[in-house]
């Protein structure tokens, strides 16, 4: 398979004004016929005329109105044509309900629909599909199906067809088609200058109820991107289309937004409070993508942080502005932790902008979204908020229609601000999580001199080598600090460190005592911060700390120090710990979601590395018993203040998913967690009988079968919910994540023989194998049971969808910080997949990189 590499970029030979599509729509014979503008690309270097194709069986073809014999391949065509404008016509047939790969067009429970980034639209017919050909698209569909759908505005609907236009530009990549037996939600926005936009969330028959949340998730979402960034929506019409069967999370499509349906459907009786979250950051973010990724796009996809990075920033920002900013702010960095910096000190490490690609799809990491929004963050950090908003202003007027680079990205701010932007790019260009070091020293004052004390931080950088980058350079980290004097009170308020240098120090003057620091305040940068500390000084800052992540941060380090003595020493559980989380959970001028968010736990990966990161080789077992006996210890220190948070926050107003009710309900369902180990899970059981919505439902059905005494509850919910597939979604998942370690692949195994269980269906397939990996005691069973049997389905869910395949594969890429047993039984795996004659261009190269 080929690589494609950023720095063989060159522009398109061919642009494109406007495309005519026409669809016949059929399930195994649909016809595409395009009429396409195409003029020469002044720009280009060479003059060739081709166009990416796959899987289209070209049934004609004719430029300026001449049949015309192109030369085929896998990937497309190639064809003489003109040194002038000329017009290209094509038929093409292709088979929606064949396309198990979900890319293209395809039939989800008979609903036609399309997905085309990154590469789909070349399933649909013949075309330049790169992102820097953009064109003004009208499309035909003719089909007996009641509704039918595309980009833009409606121009004509009549008996069998409907016609739309949409007059915005686009690349291939956010055209939509979906066509069915659906019922739509509407709704009304009127912009800030006064354009009146429909609004429709369509569904499928029996999906009404569920869209309401969706709705004014959307009129809220709009009305932000007009306050916060000036940014007006531009169609008079705006649709929302959820699909069961999809991919990805959602997608912005021009005007069609097309939906993951676990990520827009949405009611109190089946989803979750953090389902709502959920839900309400997703509509927001293909929102925002109207001017951040279709108004301005990617030149080329190496540029995908471009429109991703900077769409996730924003709707951290809108979340934070719906909700709590710091509950978000945490929240954001246990995902980060989790899933980026696992994969940015693992095989798969690869730069913000990565260099090369086989496959495109592989691309859409935690990397590229998350590490790219923290970029954003920190370029906020180091400019200013007003000036941040100002480049952001120049962006849109600078940029407006055009496909774009993170070069074009960064001018802006040089251009705003006067700064030399040249350091901070290497955040885009080179992998990997910055260490800090840290260490202080402290002058007292002269005697008698009151406020003469100096303090003096030293911190120092560096970035572990990853794969293809042995050597990193120093790069511009801001480091928020704060200094806390000894009696609590704060001395320092928060500054702004600009780390530039491989090792710099910074001094804080006029000081009485010795300060405690408050380092890396709102996580100001994705780096691993490594300063010794102890359980002491860990205390005092979850105490005392103004800040509220650092104050989560404290009590999560004073944890994690503990759970690895249990491990490594078989020490008892950590009393300093224990007591302050205690004296946390019982301050009532603490938000009560904050509270719950600081009595988690560290994850079984977040211990695994840390374990790693000091030398030590986890064993997943341990690990889990380890936290297991922590949750007890607690559960028993703190049974008193348990059952009063339990009691003291059960809500009784209507349900609404809102910040404040749904921090008072995670707070009492923590609270429920260390009950139910003591309680034999008697008042999970009362919770369950009396739940009138899925957050008290769930947690209480967790905590049943946590306590071996879910059998009953679990038929019974199965029962109540087997006509929702959402919700049985979740009834797989936590029949596994909430297995005995030992048991896990086994009911894992079982599950995947339930009548429900499907390869079809992407949430099913990752509910069922992707609970599985998200439980590290279990996947990593010793005798690699939970290996083979991961394999063992990716092989059979490879050849209908290579795209979720590949994504699922990354449970393995923490491979070599394991025993030599389990390396052995991984790789074992690994070339097991890669033998698989066919495996496909994802898998292959996913497995590749990960093996190494
Ligand atoms: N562009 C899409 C998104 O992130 C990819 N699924 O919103
Ligand atoms: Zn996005």
């Amino acid at each position: 398979p080929q690589t494609i590499r950023l720095s063989d970029y060159t522009p398109p030979a061919y642009l494109v004004d406007e495309v005519h599509l026409t669809f016949r729509l059929n399930p195994s014979a649909t016809r595409v016929t395009s009429r396409i503008a195409f003029r020469p690309n002044p720009e280009a270097r060479e003059r060739r005329f081709k166009l990416d194709g796959e899987g289209l069986k070209l049934i004609r073809a004719m430029i300026d109105g001449e049949p015309v014999t192109p030369a085929l391949s896998d990937a497309g065509l190639t064809c003489d044509a003109p040194d002038a404008p000329f017009t290209w016509e094509a038929e093409v047939e292709i088979d929606p309900e064949g396309n198990t790969a979900l890319e293209g067009l395809y039939m989800s429970n008979g609903m036609y629909c399309t997905q085309c980034e990154a590469e789909g639209f070349r399933k649909i017919t013949y075309y330049p599909d790169r992102p820097d050909v953009m064109a003004v698209f009208t499309v035909r569909i003719e089909s007996d199906l009641p509704v039918l759908l595309s980009n833009g505005n409606p121009v004509e609907r009549g008996e069998g067809f409907a016609e739309w236009h949409d007059p915005w530009p686009k690349p291939a990549y956010l055209f939509a088609l979906v066509a069915g037996d659906l019922v739509n939600h509407p709704g009304r926005f009127t912009t800030k200058s006064g354009r009146e936009v429909d609004l429709n969330i369509w569904v499928r028959p029996g999906d009404e109820g569920k869209c309401a949340f969706g709705m004014e998730a959307l009129r809220a979402s709009m009305r932000w991107d007009e306050e916060k960034y000036g940014r007006e929506y531009d169609l008079d019409l705006f649709n929302i289309v959820a699909v069961d069967d999809f991919n990805m999370g959602a997608m912005e499509n021009k005007g069609l937004n097309v939906f993951n349906s676990s990520c827009v459907l949405a009611s109190p009786e089946t989803s979750t409070d953090a389902n709502f979250e959920r839900i309400e950051a997703i509509i927001a973010h293909e929102y925002f993508h109207n001017w951040t990724g279709n108004r301005i796009t990617c030149r080329d996809w190496f540029q995908l942080c471009l429109k991703e990075g900077l769409t996730v920033f924003r709707d951290s920002q809108f979340t934070a502005d719906m909700r709590s900013a710091p509950v978000k702010r945490i929240g954001d960095v246990i995902t980060l932790r989790a899933r980026q910096f696992r994969e940015d000190n693992g095989p798969l490490a690869h730069p913000v902008r990565p260099e090369s690609f086989v496959e495109i799809n592989n691309f859409y990491t935690a990397t590229v979204y998350e590490k790219g929004a923290e970029l954003i963050g920190m370029l906020k950090t180091l400019v200013g908020d007003d000036a941040y908003y100002r480049a952001l202003d120049l962006y849109f007027e600078r940029h407006d229609g055009q496909a774009c680079t993170i070069e074009d990205w960064l001018a802006v701010f040089e251009d705003v601000t006067g700064r030399d932007l040249a350091q901070f790019k290497r955040w885009y260009e080179e992998a990997g999580t910055p260490r800090i070091d840290v260490e202080e020293s402290w002058t007292p004052g002269a005697p008698g001199a009151q406020g003469g004390g100096t303090y003096t931080l030293t911190l120092r950088q560096h970035t572990p080598p990853t794969p293809g980058q042995e050597v990193k350079n120093p790069r511009v980290i801001p480091v928020k600090v704060g200094l806390i004097g000894p009696n609590g009170d704060e001395v320092a308020e928060t500054r702004v460190l600009e780390l530039t240098e491989a090792e710099q120090s910074f001094a804080f003057e006029g000081l009485t005592a010795k300060p405690v620091p408050s380092i890396l305040r709102e996580f100001s940068a994705p780096v691993i911060l490594n300063r010794d500390s102890d359980a002491a000084e860990r205390a005092f800052l979850l105490a005392h700390d103004t800040d509220p992540f650092n104050r989560w941060e404290a009590g999560r380090a004073l944890a994690r120090e503990g759970l690895m003595a249990m491990i490594v020493e078989g020490a008892a559980p950590d009393r300093h710990y224990l007591d302050a989380i205690e004296r946390v959970a019982r301050d009532e001028t603490l938000d009560p979601a904050f509270r719950a968010l600081a009595l988690g736990l560290p994850s079984e990966e977040d211990m695994a590395q840390a374990l790693f990161d000091a030398g030590h080789t986890p064993d997943p077992q341990a690990i889990w018993e380890a936290l297991d006996a922590l949750k007890s210890a607690r559960a028993h220190a703190m049974q008193d203040i348990a059952a009063t948070l339990y009691d003291a926050h059960q809500v009784r107003a209507p349900y609404r998913p809102d910040a404040e009710q749904s921090g008072a309900r995670s707070l009492a369902n923590a609270a429920l967690a260390m009950l139910g180990r003591l309680d034999g899970g008697a008042r999970a059981q009362a919770q369950y009988d009396a739940a009138d919505n899925m957050t008290q439902q769930l947690a209480a059905l967790t905590c049943l079968v946590r306590a071996n005494a879910g059998d009953a509850a679990v038929q019974a919910f199965y029962d109540q919910w087997r006509h929702d597939r959402l919700v049985i979604d979740k009834w797989f998942g936590l029949q596994i994540l909430n297995a005995e370690p030992a048991r896990a692949v086994e009911v894992t195994r079982r599950l995947t023989q339930h009548p429900d269980f499907t390869l079809k269906n992407p949430n099913r397939f990752r509910a069922v194998l992707g609970a599985l990996t998200a439980f590290p005691a279990g996947f990593h069973d010793p005798s690699g049971a939970g290996y083979a049997l991961l394999t063992d389905w990716l092989l059979k869910l490879d050849p209908l969808n290579p795209q979720t395949t590949a994504r699922m594969c990354s449970a393995f890429e923490t491979w070599r910080r394991y025993d030599a047993d389990r390396q052995t039984l991984i790789k074992a795996q690994l070339d097991r997949l890669l033998a698989q004659p066919g495996l496909s261009r994802d898998t292959a190269e996913m497995v590749g990189r990960i093996r190494g």
